[in-house]
């Protein structure tokens, strides 16, 4: 099988990947995706140092540069929590490329599921379109046989949880995580659900209805207890449009990182976790005009001067 070299991709980004690819070719990389990903367990348990990187949503371009910027596999051991696809008309090129690099180097770089890499999410925000005009609707189907075998969230060095959504009233041990069986497509409500669509609040402790329709907001108090009962420290994950690309929330308990430059006017950032677990980060400004795309209902509905309040009080634990 022929595996692109990394600068040739880079050379070739504004050529498009139906001249690089046959869909045979994009097929095989799917087949032996998969079955690398069904070697590993629904909840990944590696160890820091590790580069984490937030949503990513079709932007070929972004990625590029975020490798720039923050290096790439083997030389770094990389985590992406997923929202691969979707919104940008790239998420072939982004998919195939992590997958082509996770089949490379498959101890470096781990990949989780977002709440995009779900058939009824992305057949309606773009991937479903952009795999008919490149490769026919087909392609469309292969591509969730991969995405459908993910990983659902990463324990790093035992401390650290990582996800795309957030937390589940339903989660009460990780051992459920580990228990959640492969291939699956997460219907309606649910733990799998909640790990990949459910977002913290500043605006109360407990559990409250999501602006989404799906899932649940969970406050600081929900943060606090989960730590204690799954004996973590720190939650980090995306799935929500943040300014700066990253954002302390619910005390200094949870961070979420989002990786895509100009999505809403915002930086991207990628959060470096060292051999302590000390959090800091690189941050991606955006390089051209804002784009404007509708950020509901991804963004979130944060009161801004709650969070900064958070900021300040977690910079004797994290080294920004
Ligand atoms: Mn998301």
């Amino acid at each position: 099988m022929f595996f692109p070299n990394f600068s040739d991709l880079k050379i070739s980004s504004d050529t498009s990947i139906v001249s690089i690819f046959s869909p045979d070719e994009i097929i095989s990389i799917l087949r032996l995706t998969e079955s690398i990903l069904m070697e590993e367990n629904s909840l990944l348990e590696i160890s820091a140092p590790l580069k984490i990187i937030g949503d990513l949503h079709g932007d070929f371009h972004n990625l590029i540069r975020l490798f720039d910027l923050i290096g790439t596999v083997p030389k770094e051991k990389l985590l992406f929590l997923g929202n691969y696809v979707d919104i940008g008309m790239d998420g072939i090129e982004v998919s195939v490329l992590l997958f082509c690099l996770k089949i490379r180097y498959r101890d470096r770089i781990f990949l989780l599921k977002g709440n995009h890499e779900i058939p009824a999410v992305n057949k309606m925000y773009g991937f479903y379109t952009e795999c008919d005009m490149k490769y026919g609707p087909g392609i469309w189907w292969d591509f969730q046989c991969c995405f459908n075998r993910l990983p659902l969230a990463c324990l790093v060095s035992q401390k650290v949880f990582c996800v795309h959504g957030g937390l589940s009233p339903e989660l009460t041990s990780l051992q459920e995580i580990r228990d959640i069986q492969r291939p699956s497509e997460p219907i309606s409500s649910g733990l799998e659900m909640d790990l990949l669509w459910s977002d913290p609040t500043n605006r109360g402790d407990g559990w409250f209805q999501s602006y989404r329709g799906i899932s649940y907001l969970f406050g600081k108090r929900v943060v606090d207890e989960a730590c204690k009962r799954l004996n973590i420290s720190l939650i980090i994950r995306s799935h929500m449009v943040v300014p700066d690309g990253f954002e302390v929330m619910n005390g200094r308990r949870l961070i979420t990182v989002f990786s895509v430059a100009n999505y809403a006017g915002n930086a991207a950032a990628v959060l470096c976790v060292n051999e302590k677990l000390e959090v800091t980060h690189q941050k991606l400004t955006a390089p051209y005009p804002l784009l404007q795309v509708p950020a509901f209902p991804l963004t979130a509905n944060l009161d801004s001067t709650i969070a900064l309040s958070d900021m300040k009080q977690v910079k004797i634990f994290l080294k920004f």
